[in-house]
């Protein structure tokens, strides 16, 4: 097979010639074709076959140990231009890049497969939508790919027809390798719309539709063509009345993304016939509409979620879609065959390495059985939440814009900004402790603007002054706003139950968008009063209450320089308007330190 688009007959040719494989498979996105790569990697141990009566379908994946997270040290932004690129991301040379990945790629397909995977990056017949054709050699990529993204026959139909009127595809090269950290590189090209990945099967490493293509090429590709591709989960809330307002939240990596976007209301708002519906976990979208306002789309088709602390109480929607068709990667297992994390019911018999599980007073000797960042991917229309407007093709519309990290101290439950230009400063702001998604040391402090760190394609400076641009006559923005489930007291316990009590802060968010809600303004952006959210039948002391909502004066300067710094890092290249967003605060913030009343007068 081929395809009738010469330009990527071409592409394929040249990278077959230089990598050398044994066969060429275009990927057609079929049954028979995913039913055949299971039994052959089956036969090669890359999966493990879990309890069929249990879980029909379900497979497991142990990753080499050295490669289980993305790799943001390895991750290269390669323009001409370095600034372009930006203090935020390791650059190289585009020269020098290729020359050292395609040394990497010679040869490296002997004895294998390349499978060519067309793919499109949102609903098929989207005009916000953009595709792409990942050349690998892992099956367990195409197999990942047929799950996260409209792959085969329509994708390729849609790239040939956009192709005949010159409209160009990302080209994505992808290899294993050898599995050798030493040679391992992610390499970006966004000036020619191409991503170079080597020496990984992980996914956000390897599946280049999600970080790669929706992130990080997708991040340049928006700016030059006015539109925004986010870090956000995308989720519906109904009301008892019918209305559903759509939220776009950015948090960093395994800050409960996934959760969220799949949240159970309360009993009490399930009783008064509040309903949450899914549309992304991790990846929108955001175009303005002829309206004025911006309407989202998520571009995968699948999740590629944190399994560890998954569980009935936490997102139970997750669970549920979890019992067939879905792929884990190093996750331990039961002696039943039963897929098992850190947060089920149970102990596991193997651990993710396959070794021996070892229990000593009912408890698991020698660390997590499951890998902290072992992973499920698993079709989006399986969650009992799928929202029926998620394959719309011209989106959904967007009410609120939230912005969220994790923060032991400091930052209260929730605040909004006054305007755009203050969400854009809270959300180039947004810092976070850091987790296991990516390799590196856990619970440093470390900002990350807009949950973008390590997807952003471009200079932040220049993506801080994209975001503002959207600011202009005609628009109709969300609101933006701040949160923070992770706030600890002084025990070191979470103040916030967390997880389904999160749609009472979405409640107040909505109903400020609507202008049913009330609010204290303070330096740092307006807040709910204590008896503005619904805590029905919530048990949190008043005392919790307040210290979830307190705006420490002092810290809050403290914090304020820390931004200012972290701005000034950017150079000239930081727009003007930001900074004076960020003096203006300041000086709130030093007038509030002199005048203690002065906070929650207009
Ligand atoms: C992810 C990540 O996998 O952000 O979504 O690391
Ligand atoms: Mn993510």
């Amino acid at each position: 097979m081929s395809s009738t688009l010469a330009t990527l007959n071409d592409w394929v040719g040249a990278v077959a010639r230089h990598a050398r494989p044994d066969r060429i498979h275009w990927c057609d996105g079929s049954e028979a074709e995913n039913d055949a790569l299971v039994e052959r990697m089956l036969a090669s141990g890359d999966l493990v076959e879990l309890n069929p009566r249990t879980h029909p379908n379900c497979y497991l994946h142990r990753s080499h140990p050295s490669d289980v997270a993305r790799v943001e040290h390895l991750t290269y932004i390669c323009t001409e231009k370095r600034e372009d690129a930006g203090p935020n991301n390791h650059w190289m040379a585009p020269d020098e890049a290729n020359a050292k990945i395609d040394a990497l790629f010679d040869g490296c397909m002997q004895g294998r497969t390349l499978y060519v995977v067309p793919y499109c990056m949102g609903p098929i017949d989207s005009p916000l939508a953009r595709c792409g054709v990942e050349i690998t050699d892992s099956p367990y990529v195409v197999a990942n790919m047929r799950i996260m993204t409209r792959m085969g026959a329509a994708a390729l139909a849609r790239i040939e027809r956009e192709g005949a009127i010159g409209k160009p595809f990302v080209k994505g090269l992808h290899s294993i390798g050898e599995l050798d950290p030493a040679k391992r590189f992610i390499m970006h090209f966004p000036e020619e719309l191409a991503i170079k990945s080597i020496g990984s099967g992980y996914g956000g490493n390897a599946l280049l539709g999600k970080k790669c293509h929706a992130l990080r090429i997708a991040s340049w590709q928006a700016r030059s063509e006015g539109w925004l591709a986010e870090h956000m989960l995308i989720v519906g809330v109904q009301n008892p009345h019918g209305e559903i307002h759509y939220i776009a939240a950015a948090f960093p990596s395994a800050c409960g993304k996934t959760n969220l976007a799949m949240l159970i209301p309360p009993e009490s708002y399930r009783e008064a016939g509040w309903k949450v519906w899914t549309v992304g976990d991790d990846i929108c979208w955001m175009t303005p509409g002829p309206d004025g306002r911006l309407w989202a789309i998520n571009p995968e088709a699948g999740y590629f979620g944190v399994a560890p602390g998954t569980s009935e109480k936490t997102n139970a929607n997750a669970l549920g879609m979890l019992n067939h068709d879905a792929i884990f990667t190093n996750v331990a297992m039961t002696a039943d065959g039963d897929p098992w994390w850190e947060g089920l019911p149970g102990l596991p018999a193997k651990d993710w390495q396959g070794r021996d599980v070892v229990v000593a007073n009912g408890k698991i000797a020698g660390g997590p059985a499951a890998h902290p960042n072992s992973r499920f991917t698993v079709a989006a229309r399986q969650c009992a939440s799928w929202s029926p407007h998620a394959e719309d093709a011209q989106g959904v519309p967007i009410s609120a814009i939230v912005f969220g990290g994790r923060r032991e101290h400091l930052v209260p439950l929730v605040f909004e900004a006054r305007d755009w230009a203050h969400g854009v400063l809270v959300g180039a702001a947004m810092g976070s402790e850091t987790t296991a998604a990516a390799t590196g040391a856990v619970g440093v402090l470390r900002r990350d603007s807009m949950a973008m760190k390590p997807f952003c394609g471009y200079n932040f400076a220049d993506y801080f002054g994209h975001w503002l641009s959207f600011d202009k006559p005609g628009a109709k923005l969300p609101k933006i706003f701040h949160v923070n489930w992770f706030r600890k007291d002084d025990d070191g316990k979470f103040l916030w139950p967390g997880f389904g009590d999160n749609l009472r802060v979405l409640e107040w968010i909505i109903g400020r968008c609507t202008g049913n809600e009330g609010a204290l303004e303070t330096p740092i952006g307006n807040l709910p009063h204590a008896d503005d959210l619904n805590l029905d039948r919530l048990d949190l002391s008043r005392a919790r209450l307040d210290a979830l909502l307190d705006v420490d004066i002092e810290g809050w300067i403290a914090e304020f320089e820390s931004i200012g710094e972290y701005l000034h890092s950017f150079g000239a290249r930081i727009p003007d308007r930001l900074l004076r967003e960020h003096a203006r605060i300041a000086a709130l913030l030093a007038v509030a330190e002199t005048e203690p009343q002065a906070i929650g007068t207009p």
